[in-house]
């Protein structure tokens, strides 16, 4: 089994080095946009590209993943939306189980039905406990998994799921509050979860700015996912990730 991102994740979190991802969704990004990105992304050592989306409907995912790895060596991780969304020419996947959701087909359902493909694939799996909270308003992800987000001043709903997720042996932990929420993560909630956890922690939704991103790493993230923000304007991508690495040495 190929263990070489989730090492990295996990040396990174042990020296308290912060690392930033640039989500690309295939939807929202023409050949245009992605050689920018790639050139942006690469000249400020991003850390990983994640492609994928809550709702695809065009069919440029393998493309872009191609591209990507063509044209960088910087990792490329699937973030699905639902398994049509994996392809084996990535580096590696985040296996993502739904834990704040009460919705069986994205807690274990569609993982069953994948398992074999996944399993040929060949790409590195990342078992991550994937929490959305609430972001101030609905998002794809809230209205397509059709399960209630945690309540975004429950941080004590969050801990709990995070921890239950690790002892599950999730070796991840996602906390989304969706792709362009209105409100990131509150900053207390992440501190309460940080604490609590011994797994990577990724944080994303409604980052929009190095400011914020810098906050997050401060209150415990490890990982910062931008995707809507760097589609509006990828020169964002150079500031942001300019910032994490200057917040890794706080
Ligand atoms: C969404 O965490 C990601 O799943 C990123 O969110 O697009 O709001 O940056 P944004």
């Amino acid at each position: 089994m190929k263990n070489q991102i989730y090492q990295q994740l996990c040396t990174a979190r042990n020296q308290q080095k912060k690392s930033f991802a640039v989500l690309i969704d295939p939807d929202k990004t023409d050949n245009q946009q992605l050689e920018k990105i790639i050139v942006l992304g690469k000249k400020a050592q991003v850390d990983y590209w994640f492609v994928g989306g809550s709702l695809i409907v065009s069919n440029y995912l393998e493309q872009i993943v191609l591209e990507l790895k063509a044209k960088s060596n910087i990792p490329v991780v699937l973030f699905p939306g639902s398994p049509s969304q994996v392809t084996p020419r990535a580096d590696a996947l985040l296996y993502l189980s739904l834990i704040s959701g009460r919705n069986p087909e994205l807690l274990i359902g569609q993982h069953v039905l994948s398992a074999q493909t996944v399993k040929k694939s060949g790409l590195e799996i990342l078992p991550t406990g994937y929490m959305i909270i609430d972001g101030g308003a609905p998002t794809t992800v809230s209205y397509i998994s059709n399960a209630a987000p945690i309540p975004s001043n429950k941080n004590e709903i969050a801990r709990c799921t995070a921890l239950a997720g690790e002892m599950l042996g999730m070796k991840l932990i996602y906390m989304d509050a969706g792709s362009g929420a209105q409100n990131p993560i509150p900053l207390e909630m992440i501190q309460d979860v940080a604490t609590q956890i011994t797994v990577p922690l990724i944080v994303g939704g409604g980052i929009t700015t190095p400011a914020k991103a810098v906050e997050n790493c401060k209150a415990g993230a490890n990982l910062i996912v931008v995707g809507n923000a760097i589609e509006k304007d990828p020169g964002l991508i150079t500031e942001i990730s300019a910032a994490i690495k200057d917040s890794s040495s706080l």
